[in-house]
């Protein structure tokens, strides 16, 4: 009887209609005269959801036959973006729905921009998770996210009129979200702060147990991940924090309303907010427990599940494989010892077996800053039984290590969890090294830094192959072939078919075309339609008007000294001095160029967000110079995001990618501007090496110290200090001389040239940084060799799809297996 009344596939835009005027009514409550656009989004994001929940549920029963192996990402952050374009062709049904929707009196354009970013992540690590289960869905492979549901994303950011940086929250949930379901029936206890005592278990043995303290619940919210021409359906788990008394009816009748609601306002708290740094730890509290919340709830829904099979504890790690994105969920190895030692009463050795055989960990940055450490007194307090146990996982492996290299003092203080200092503090990374079978970095220079800098003490403990590379990717669904329609469209009519959307190496093919007179034509005014879209972008939201003749040069990342967005200004600036003294007859021979910035700095970053000032205030000099006209334009686009990098990416001619060597450890952003025929700019840095190798040297701008030399850079400044070179000292001195504003508000950043040393090495990287700038214009003035090299561009990218990275990750790591839909 079930399966007769299962609902129907809404196969015909009649059905399709149907459906979504039944969500304005039924779901919306909305009398048709009261449709406006959101509420059209609304009910039509509605319907398309009936249609993934139809996968999500056959998925789910197929994986509850078959019980295979699963393996579940372990990611503070999804930087998903919207959802309902990437759906509508995932279900290839964009085409119907769109007749749909008009036929209702709506354009689908309009739609699609109604929707809110999920934007519950910083960058790049956010947005490789979203990636990675888009990959895992469309390859069909039995993956699931567990994530926290936060309330507010990252901050939207205003750029106020003096042209600096201001947040406002990003409530991201005020009209609804129809991406997410919420689960009343999962919800877990979770514990804080109390104390550890010694109890007996049933068989009479002394345990140790944790008790007392604060508990709050969790909720799951589940947001369905489509795959791509599969019908098979991922998922992310999220989780809400409760209050676990609603209310206290006591302290309500003793008067005490505020005490009455207290509970409630706390566990409202915890997962209110995504921290807004990228790269930089805070060590607060509210940090520690949001990380503790996440996965103490992930781990018993994925235990509960683990029991419903009814295998032994030993066959644990052949069920499941836990990825830890970066140290955010490292406490999930504490967590696991605990509830297997004093829960489920196994024995300790036998508990860290599966624990070590079941974690993986990725590490994705090497900057000091970054890397998580809690000081043990703070971690006492909130988690006592995992800080002893934190100890004793220390204890047992420095008693090995002891054992392996007997007097050896040294390494042992190297490899130690507790780092010995006032207070002492739980090295997050170390703890992971111990605690997982593999430790991979996000690109290939990358994890030879990982293994060379971060970890070189335990390749002595553990040997070399613990430690792997898998490079980073991303999901050529909605970089290419959502963001990018009209170049998606000439590459499958040029290769007779669309197998390239999920065989991404296909494109290879279109190396063929690279000298095609016609095929190139054709290449290059879909660039030139997409600079149009952007430019469009810019006139009407920011009234600056650009042109799509220009070179369009692109820097979209998140705002960091390390990533190096000041070198880029300062060329700016260069390269405005230059104009400035030319004349008539050598400015004609100038390339006209459009210099874009956009992305966030975290909000305690002084230094980062005066870069952005710099750039708004060289940016209204530029612009407002009417003798430089088209010639140089500068633009800092607000609140970037993934719905806007959506319209950039497809947009640049170049994109800078210049980190001082060494310190980005993949970038993803550089793959997607490739991937979309724009060339890169760069350093040799993290992913850049890689994307060099595949492309082709002659079809990349490379430049800048190498990461082996930085060090003795480094060294030798502090010594000597640092002679500037005379280009950039130029540079500052039209800073200081007031061409930009009042130069005093600029000193703390000019200060980070010279005072104690150039860290991030923009003096020593300056000069070879505008000689590759000069290439760059004098290469695109020669349109055929410039197209040839867009096509070769993306033609070369096939080995950064996130299809090969899962893929890597499931062989090298999880040992999982795909599930086939049909
Ligand atoms: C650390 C912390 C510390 C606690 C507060 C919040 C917070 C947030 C992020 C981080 C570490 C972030 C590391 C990171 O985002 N790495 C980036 O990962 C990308 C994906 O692998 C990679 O492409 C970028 O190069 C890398 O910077």
């Amino acid at each position: 009887r079930w399966k007769s009344l299962a609902p129907h596939d809404l196969a015909s835009t009649t059905d399709i209609e149907k459906s979504i005027v039944y969500h304005t009514t039924y779901t919306l409550c909305r009398h048709r005269y009261n449709v406006d656009k959101t509420a059209m989004y609304s009910a039509t994001s509605h319907s398309v959801r009936d249609l993934l929940l139809k996968e999500w549920n056959t998925t789910q029963e197929r994986l509850h036959v078959t019980n295979p192996k699963r393996c579940y990402y372990l990611s503070m952050e999804f930087l998903l973006g919207r959802a309902l374009d990437n759906a509508l062709y995932c279900l290839s049904t964009k085409k119907e729905y769109a007749e749909s929707v008009k036929a209702l009196g709506f354009s689908m354009e309009d739609l699609l921009e109604e929707e809110r970013d999920a934007a519950l992540g910083n960058g790049g690590l956010g947005r490789l998770a979203a990636c990675y289960v888009d990959s895992s869905a469309t390859l069909e492979y039995p993956v699931w996210g567990y994530g926290l549901r936060f309330k507010y994303g990252i901050f939207k950011q205003i750029i106020n009129n003096e042209g600096y940086q201001d947040e406002t929250p990003d409530y991201w949930l005020s009209h609804g979200n129809p991406w997410e379901l919420r689960r009343d029936d999962i919800k877990y206890d979770v514990q804080f702060y109390g104390y550890v005592a010694t109890k007996m278990n049933d068989a009479g043995e002394s345990r140790l147990s944790w008790e007392g303290g604060e508990k709050m619940y969790a909720v799951a919210y589940d947001m369905p991940i489509p795959g791509y021409d599969t019908k098979n359906c991922g998922n992310i788990r999220l989780w809400e924090s409760q209050p676990h008394n609603l209310f206290d009816f006591g302290a309500f009748n003793n008067g005490d309303y505020d005490k009455a609601v207290n509970d409630q306002k706390r566990a409202n708290n915890l997962t209110a907010v995504l921290y807004p740094n990228d790269n930089h730890d805070s060590g607060k509290e509210l940090r520690l427990k949001q990380e503790y919340f996440w996965v103490s709830a992930s781990l018993q829904d994925i235990i509960r599940r683990f029991k419903r099979s009814k295998r032994p504890w030993k066959e644990f790690s052949d069920q499941v494989a836990l990825q830890l994105n970066d140290t955010h969920p490292i406490m999930a190895i504490a967590e696991l010892q605990r509830l297997l030692v004093d829960v489920e009463g196994l024995a300790w050795d036998s508990a860290w077996d599966i624990v070590t055989k079941t974690f993986a960990f990725t590490n994705h940055t090497v900057l000091p800053e970054a890397l998580e450490r809690w000081s043990v007194p703070l971690m006492e307090h909130l988690l006592p039984r995992h800080m002893q146990i934190i100890y004793d996982i220390n204890l047992f492996f420095l008693q090995k290590v002891e054992k392996q290299f007997p007097g050896d003092r040294d390494l042992l203080n190297q490899v130690s969890i507790i780092e010995e200092s006032q207070p002492q503090q739980v090295r997050m990374a170390y703890l992971a090294v111990v605690g997982s079978h593999k430790v991979n970095g996000v690109a290939a220079l990358h994890s030879e830094l990982v293994k060379k800098d971060l970890f070189p003490a335990f390749i002595k403990c553990f040997g070399p192959e613990k430690f792997i590379n898998i490079t980073n990717g991303i999901t050529p669904r909605r970089w290419l072939y959502q963001a990018n329609p009209a170049l998606r469209d000439i590459i499958t009519e040029t290769l007779g078919s669309e197998k390239w959307v999920t065989h991404l190496d296909e494109l290879a093919q279109l190396k063929k075309f690279a000298d095609d007179k016609a095929f190139q034509k054709k290449w290059m005014d879909v660039k030139y339609r997409n600079k149009q879209r952007l430019a469009k972008w810019i006139s009407t939201n920011m009234g600056i008007d650009v042109s799509p003749d220009s070179l369009f040069d692109i820097q979209v990342k998140r705002i960091h000294e390390y990533k190096r967005q000041f070198l880029n200004i300062l060329g700016v600036i260069h390269r405005y001095r230059e104009l400035c003294e030319m004349n008539d007859s050598e400015r004609s021979k100038v390339t006209p160029r459009v210099v874009i910035f956009g992305g966030k700095a975290a909000p305690g970053y002084f230094v980062a967000k005066l870069v952005i000032k710099l750039i708004n205030s060289v940016a209204k000099v530029v612009n407002n110079d009417e003798s430089i006209g088209d010639l140089l334009k500068v633009v800092f686009i607000p609140d970037y995001k993934v719905s806007l990098a959506e319209i950039i990416t497809p947009a640049s001619d170049i994109s800078q990618h210049i980190s001082t060597a060494g310190t980005e450890a993949s970038g993803t952003s550089n793959m997607k501007f490739v991937l979309n025929g724009g060339l890169i700019l760069g350093t040799v840095d993290g992913a850049n090496i890689e994307i060099r190798d595949e492309i082709g040297e002659e079809n990349i701008f490379m430049f800048g110290t190498l990461a082996d030399k930085v060090p003795d850079i480094r060294h030798n400044q502090k010594f000597y200090g640092v002679l500037l070179d005379a280009n950039l000292q130029a540079v500052i001195d039209l800073i200081e001389s007031g061409a930009f504003g009042d130069a005093s508000i600029f000193n703390p950043l000019i200060d980070t040239l010279t005072y104690g040393g150039d860290y991030y090495l923009i003096s020593e990287d300056f000069d070879g940084y505008l000689k590759k700038q000069t290439e760059v214009d004098d290469t695109f003035r020669d349109k055929t060799l410039w197209a040839k090299k867009s096509i070769m561009c993306t033609a070369g990218m096939g080995f950064f799809s996130s299809d090969r990275a899962v893929r890597e990750y499931a062989d090298k790591i999880w040992n999982l297996k795909p599930i086939p839909s049909e």
